[in-house]
């Protein structure tokens, strides 16, 4: 429209459209389910949101949703800082939209959230899967939502999924404590190494090679590929000394390189080796199952604590120990006796 035309339409100028706030839940649920981006990075930032009300609006997008019967996988990436996850899912994603599927990219960096060059960053490293119509990409700085960084990005799954997105990419740095929480949210790990990391496999946390499921050697390329060769061996050797909670899966060591795109095909296969053997022997939907308890337990206690916690008697009786501790007036048994009784007067007496 003109903006002749537009100065002349019959539109009330008065007339606002209402506010992100103010849209109805029908709006969402809608968009979501028809596909559309825009709407799906809108109940994200509602899920991400530090303000209570807009959190609650996306929590009951969510549980509103309607439940995805289509299949669809979820996948781990991690890797140091500049191992090439991003140069990676660039390449993968790319391959996957080739083979028909629908790839959303959700990329987990505490580091980004200082300066946000990451993002900028991951941006061009994943130019040609970003501008995409089949691709969805969203990068997450979100330290300290309501939520959590893990919940968020575990409820990002679903809503991407009930978009139709069926292969969901989860790209973490491994380090500290977040990684192990994405484990508990991903079908299959794919962890990337670089080549002359073998020569050091005591400095990778063995927590981190443990939860793999399938090793990519990334930057095999010009000078490098002989010494890619040597840490293939190396970690070949290193994962027979493992055992695999997938009975019959060994993981495989796979040379690639993702600026060259060499070797993606390879991973691809292996994705699919992995899925289809989880799934046949019943691996796959028990994990998810397992995953759903234990995330239930895990915000189920959380909540226990901060409601308790959040009582003003209860926080006050708690605050008092623990100064009471920190000027040595009570013994830690003794607090923890008070604190007892404290409670089960409170909980009894309601
Ligand atoms: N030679 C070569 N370089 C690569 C390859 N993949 C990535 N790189 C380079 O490695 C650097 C880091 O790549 P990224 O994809 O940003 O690495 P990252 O793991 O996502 O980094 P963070 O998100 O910061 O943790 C870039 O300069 C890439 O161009 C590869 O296959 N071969
Ligand atoms: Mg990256």
């Amino acid at each position: 429209m003109s903006n002749i035309e537009n100065k002349n339409s019959h539109v009330n100028p008065s007339f606002s459209l209402p506010t992100k706030e103010q849209k109805p839940v029908d709006y969402y649920l809608n968009g979501l389910v028809s596909g559309d981006r825009y709407i799906l990075s809108e109940t994200i930032t509602l899920l991400e949101s530090r303000l209570p009300k807009k959190r609650e609006l996306g929590v009951e997008i969510l549980s509103k949703l309607p439940v995805n019967h289509q299949p669809t996988i979820r996948i781990g990436i991690t890797g140091t800082p500049g191992v090439g996850k991003s140069t990676f899912i660039e390449a993968f994603g790319l391959f996957l939209i080739d083979k028909g599927h629908k790839p959303a990219i959700l990329a987990i960096d505490p580091s980004s959230q200082k300066t946000k060059g990451s993002i900028l960053g991951d941006k061009t490293r994943m130019e040609s899967l970003s501008s995409h119509p089949e691709a969805y990409i969203r990068p997450s700085a979100t330290n300290n939502v309501l939520g959590g960084t893990a919940a968020v990005t575990k409820e990002t799954i679903q809503i991407c999924e009930s978009a139709g997105y069926d292969i969901i990419i989860v790209e973490t740095v491994g380090v500290g404590q977040s990684e192990t929480e994405v484990d508990n949210i991903t079908d299959i790990n794919i962890l990337l190494l670089q080549p002359g990391a073998g020569d050091d496999i005591q400095g990778i946390k063995r927590g981190i090679m443990e939860n793999a499921d399938i090793f990519v050697i990334n930057k095999s390329d010009g000078a490098m590929i002989e010494l890619a060769r040597n840490t293939k061996t190396s970690y070949t050797n290193a994962i027979s000394l493992f055992h695999h909670d997938l009975e019959g899966w060994t993981c495989p060591v796979l040379l690639v390189s993702s600026i060259a795109q060499l070797g993606i095909s390879e991973v691809y296969d292996a994705t699919m080796a992995y899925h289809k053997v989880a799934n046949d022997n019943g691996f796959f939907t028990k994990q998810r199952e397992t995953q759903e308890i234990k995330w239930f337990e895990k915000q189920s206690k959380k909540m226990v604590i901060d409601m308790v916690l959040g009582q003003k008697d209860i926080q006050e009786s708690y605050i008092k120990l623990l100064n009471d501790i920190k000027h040595q007036t009570i013994q830690t048994t003794e607090a923890l006796r008070t604190f007892q009784e404290k409670l089960s007067l409170i909980i009894n007496s309601k």
